[in-house]
């Protein structure tokens, strides 16, 4: 691996298809509607796209129970399109990730159908059925995800045995500890390794390490669905570094931009040891998700610790971190925060200024916030409407979409728009543009070193540094003005509100502000 591989600098631009712009005209997001829109994304300078699943799919989780991993749904396009998505990127600049869904497939994928249809199809222990319990119920007390009242075992009437899913019943998981799941899903990266994508985001990827006893859970998480805590490293890890070899395997080969390919796995666990033990010292994962700032409060004391706790562990095994706001699980961090911009402008200079792989979600460059969804529209089985509402591309009519978007638009969506952001220097959209062009232009913030500085509480200041160039963040979350004196003169190069631009830095941080400095006698 180069000691700089792409993945390292680049910013990752996570797109939820559905929700990002129609060009069919049947209100659902398709990749026509995004080859039209990378001039934008290549304006605004990202490094590489993850699209959330676009295979075939009976929609129950939304493109997470994947029917057939080598077709795109008709909804979004088809191959063709795909192969062009790609080839356009590429010759932007930018490299494509897709969504892998290891762990479990559509409960109408061929190969669940046949496992099904009988208890001697070749088939039947790609999943995980079990007989009922003494008491002719579920095996054990695992639950589901998306509702945890409801076991994650569903009786098969046909043969009178359970079958698991760790999330809907229309989503069984499938069983690695057989070796021909692991080759076909071998056989899957390959599909997509061959058409030129650069790599992949491995969905719920630390489940797939199961002990095939499926032991209850401890008592103290009984009644808790396993994604945020199951961690099974013996059975895990010689998986993660499977799927390594197979997508280092595609390094430097024939495409437009030659380099590695890569895997970062969502880990959904809050332990900074698990997570590091997934890349396995270079042998497992590229990197994985550290969803330590989407759960946590708008506070620089919290994110102190949590940035000083990461790299204690993280640093001494180089494993290179990731960051990330919002996702399309999760309410929008701006709505997180009250709703307050000030807030997400900061984090977002927080985001992009760390030691570590920042993705974003798309929309937040724009400062959308989730849209309001009754629950009785409800579609998604979880709850996560809101933060998928329909990205504005220009003001009125239909906002650049080509039918009337599958759910409603966000908040201010005309002012919120693309068009009207990319015409206002002081919107949200230029401040993303102006520390994506000054992170590229800095070795220190794309790969320098982290050195947390002393600071009052509600005040977090940091240096990054790469030889000679040196970078400072300091940012505010107190209600009230606070001085931190810095040593040397500073200048501002980007403030979160846009103020100021090239003034010495006197000192003074003010609340609900960020300000990325560059030494006086560089600016
Ligand atoms: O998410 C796993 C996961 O942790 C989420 O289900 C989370 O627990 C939940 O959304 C909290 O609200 C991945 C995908 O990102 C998600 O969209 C899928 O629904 C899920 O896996 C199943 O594939």
């Amino acid at each position: 691996m180069s000691p700089t591989p792409w993945w390292r600098d680049a910013v990752i631009y996570q797109i939820y298809p559905r929700s990002f712009c129609d060009d069919s005209g049947d209100g659902v997001g398709d990749l026509a509607g995004i080859i039209r829109n990378l001039d934008h994304l290549a304006w605004l300078g990202v490094d590489a796209l993850w699209l959330s699943p676009i295979y075939r799919s009976p929609m129950a989780d939304f493109g997470y129970d994947v029917a057939d991993h080598c077709d795109v749904d008709p909804l979004f396009g088809d191959l063709a399109l795909a192969d062009q998505l790609i080839e356009e990127a590429h010759a932007r600049g930018i490299r494509v990730l897709l969504d892998f869904v290891p762990n479990h497939t559509s409960a109408e994928h061929p190969w669940f159908v046949a496992a099904r249809s009988s208890v001697d199809d070749p088939h039947r222990d790609w999943y995980v059925w079990r007989d009922p319990a003494a008491d002719g119920g579920p095996p054990n007390a695992w639950v589901a995800a998306f509702d945890r009242d409801a076991p994650a075992w569903t009786l098969d009437a046909e043969s009178g045995q359970y079958y698991l899913h760790l999330f809907l019943p229309e989503q069984p998981d499938l069983d690695w500890n057989h070796p021909a799941v692991e080759l076909a899903q071998h056989d899957v990266l390959r599909f997509w390794l061959e058409r030129g994508v650069d790599g992949f985001r491995a969905d719920v990827v630390h489940l797939i390490g199961k002990d095939p006893a499926l032991p209850d859970d401890p008592r103290d998480h009984a009644r808790e669905s396993r994604v945020g805590f199951h961690f099974e490293p013996d059975r895990l890890l010689p998986l993660l570094r499977g799927l390594r070899r197979t997508v280092d395997a595609y390094d430097h080969t024939d495409t437009a931009l030659p380099g590695e390919r890569m895997i970062v796995g969502e880990v959904n666990l809050a332990d900074d040891e698990q997570i590091v033990a997934c890349y396995d010292e270079g042998r497992g994962l590229h990197l994985a998700f550290n969803f330590a700032l989407l759960r946590s409060p708008f506070d620089a004391d919290v994110w102190r610790r949590t940035i000083a706790d990461l790299h204690a562990v993280y640093d001494p095994v180089d494993a290179w971190p990731t960051w990330v706001l919002s996702n399309h699980d999760e309410p929008r961090h701006r709505t997180r925060y009250g709703g307050r911009e000030s807030r997400a402008r900061v984090a977002a200079t927080l985001l992009l200024t760390l030691r570590g792989t920042p993705f974003l979600y798309a929309g937040e460059e724009l400062g959308l916030e989730d849209a309001p969804v009754d629950a009785d529209e409800a579609l998604d089985p979880g709850g996560r409407d809101g933060c998928r509402a329909p990205i504005p591309w220009q003001p009125g009519g239909r906002r650049g979409w080509a039918g009337i978007p599958w759910l409603p638009w966000p908040p201010d969506p005309d002012d919120r728009s693309v068009a009207v952001e990319r015409d206002d220097r002081d919107s949200v959209l230029w401040l993303y543009r102006r520390l994506l062009e000054a992170r590229r232009a800095s070795p220190a913030l794309r790969r320098g070193s982290l050195r947390l500085l002393d600071a009052p509480s509600g005040v977090l200041a940091y240096e990054r540094a790469c030889e000679e160039d040196r970078r400072v963040v300091v940012l505010s979350t107190a209600a009230e003005p606070v001085t931190l004196p810095l040593e040397g003169a500073w200048r501002l190069e980007v403030a979160s509100d846009g103020r100021g631009r090239g003034m010495p830095f006197d000192g003074l941080i003010e609340p609900e502000r960020a300000l990325l400095l560059v030494p006086a006698a560089d600016a």
